[in-house]
């Protein structure tokens, strides 16, 4: 990973449908999928390699066009299961993105302090199970505006990253990673 000088982390990678993202708490708790292809690291995983240190996160989405937009966000850290990976992200938030994960404008913008949820394990506001609902795991809100995990083209996978990408049809590929500071 060489952006921004390299030393970064994949905890997130998409490039195909052929790798589902609705997937059970134990499988997001463990990891799925194929690093080549497409794959979540694991959520027990990202706490151990976030707990320690202070770490930014730089998530990107690539177009159809392959344009690539990218979001950075200085802090990310993930606690462990029995906080149920809870999401602590901090600022300053930069890119072209925009900031839809700690927008505090937007009701649902705010994902720091969320908890992780997979449709088996509800832990977000949200009356039903946002997971369920929109068919991937997060740290959901009620429910949100920025959703990597969501399902693969043409399916339901809307606002991805709202409000600059609002349909899952215009994405080739998305990533997520993180490096110490
Ligand atoms: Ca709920």
């Amino acid at each position: 990973m060489e952006t921004e000088g390299g030393g970064w982390t994949a905890i997130q990678k998409r490039i195909s449908g052929s790798v589902s993202f609705n997937r059970t708490w134990t499988e997001y708790k463990k990891g799925f999928g194929n690093p080549n292809d497409s794959y979540w690291i694991g959520n027990d995983v990202i706490h151990q390699l976030t707990k320690n240190w202070s770490s930014s996160l730089y998530v990107s989405i690539t177009l159809l066009n392959a344009t690539t937009l990218y979001q950075q966000y200085q802090q990310f850290s993930v606690s462990d299961e029995t906080d149920n990976y809870r999401l602590f992200l901090g600022g300053p938030a930069t890119g072209t993105l925009g900031d839809s994960m700690m927008n505090p404008g937007d009701s649902n913008g705010h994902l720091s302090g969320m908890f992780f949820t997979t449709s088996d394990r509800d832990n977000d506001q949200y009356g039903g199970n946002c997971a369920a609902v929109w068919e991937g795991g997060w740290w959901f809100k009620n429910c949100y505006v920025a959703f990597l995990n969501g399902p693969w083209s043409p399916k339901k996978w809307t606002y991805p990253w709202y409000p600059t990408i609002e349909y899952g049809t215009s994405v080739k590929q998305t990533l997520m990673m993180f490096k110490r500071h």
